[in-house]
């Protein structure tokens, strides 16, 4: 990546700016990896406001260094004591760290949110660390790219590290999570996990798991039926990486340090493979199509508010089909042009 040291870096770009409107001294002060610079870009991105997306932009170039991490799994394997666990064992290595926790499930001043807090106060104390939660709106969609905006303002402020941590394993959680350059899957040896967690999709989108909790009963068995799994799953076409099995007792920091070397060593060999690149590609490409799909979706829904109703009634009359009325709200947008086809309108 040709962004030069970061120190001369940052040099070039501040000379450059010799009358920086306010946006810029924002991306600015990101760039120097300015907390409160972070914590406000992050806002900003998170309401989508234009101003939000400016600095995006501005951000864009310093952008693409950060090692971004998944982790997701069901709520109580352990996940939050474990990423802090592995920050703190990340920091003791010179990495600067900034960590996500995303909550579909809860609304912003959700307890479980301050839950985590508390327990990620270890590593919240220090200044290496940047965390913050972020809950659904009520729009999930938007969750998981506001997720990835978060990501890049972090990317930008120098983070050398980028841990997503996501509650559960819906969908959104498997977006989330999916959208990282390395997952981890964490499980826990309790009835029914483990069984959920193959059917959200998870054990396809895992490039390392983790039995957590192998104090408890039952480890043992689950990295077997986890083992069991992936022998099917090698059939399918990859890039030779064969998803470890990791056990650990995030509690007592007990197979952390395995497991930061198994997340280094995928993030190693998928840049060397270039698996890495690919992933990174189709993670821009479908969040450029998100992006389209929901500012088209917006003007079309938004311009057309008034006539959907009218659209409404003439489908359950019987004179319209659903697809022409949709082609019909689709050409006020369009400036009256038929689209090619509808079948570029979705996915
Ligand atoms: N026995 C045991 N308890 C753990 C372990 N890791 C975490 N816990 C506990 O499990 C509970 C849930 O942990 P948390 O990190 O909040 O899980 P999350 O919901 O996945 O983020 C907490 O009470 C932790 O202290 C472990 O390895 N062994
Ligand atoms: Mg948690």
């Amino acid at each position: 990546m040709a962004r030069g040291t970061a120190a001369t870096g940052r040099k070039g770009r501040r000379e450059a700016a010799s009358a920086p409107p306010p946006r810029s001294s924002l991306a600015e002060g990101v760039r120097a990896g300015d907390s409160l610079s972070v914590a406000r870009a992050i806002s900003l991105a998170e309401d989508r406001s234009p101003e939000g997306a400016a600095l995006l932009a501005d951000l864009a170039p310093s952008t693409g260094r950060a090692h971004r991490i998944g982790v997701t799994g069901p709520p109580g394997a352990g996940k939050s004591t474990l990423v802090n666990g592995l920050a703190r064992l990340m920091l003791d290595g010179g990495r600067t760290v900034g960590i996500i926790a995303v909550d579909p499930t809860s609304p912003f001043t959700g307890g479980a949110l301050l839950g985590d807090r508390v327990r990620m106060q270890g590593a919240a104390g220090d200044p290496r660390v940047f965390i913050r939660s972020m809950a659904s709106r009520g729009d999930l969609g938007g969750l998981a790219a506001a997720a990835q905006d978060a990501c890049d303002v972090l990317d930008a402020a120098g983070k050398d590290r980028i841990v997503m941590e996501t509650v559960g394993v819906g969908q959104t959680e498997v977006e989330v999570a999916g959208a990282a350059d390395t997952v981890v899957v964490i499980l826990h040896p309790e009835a029914g996990d483990g069984v959920q967690a193959m059917k959200a999709g998870l054990m396809e989108v895992a490039d390392v798991f983790v039995v957590n909790k192998a104090d408890r009963e039952g480890a043992d068995r689950l990295v077997q039926d986890v083992l069991d799994v992936l022998e099917l799953r090698r059939a399918a076409p990859g890039d030779g990486w064969r998803p470890p099995v990791l056990k650990t007792v995030a509690s007592t920091g007990e197979g952390l340090p395995a497991l930061l070397a198994s997340v280094e060593e995928h993030a190693a060999r998928s840049r060397a493979s270039g698996s890495f690149d690919r992933r990174r590609r189709g993670r821009v490409r479908s969040r450029i199509r998100d992006l389209v799909e929901e500012s088209l979706r917006a003007r079309v829904l938004g311009a057309g508010g008034d006539a959907l109703e009218g659209l409404v009634d003439e489908v359950v009359a019987g004179r319209e089909s659903p697809r022409g009325a949709a082609l019909r709200l689709l050409r006020r947008v369009t400036g009256g042009r038929e689209p090619g086809s509808d079948h570029g309108w979705r996915r």
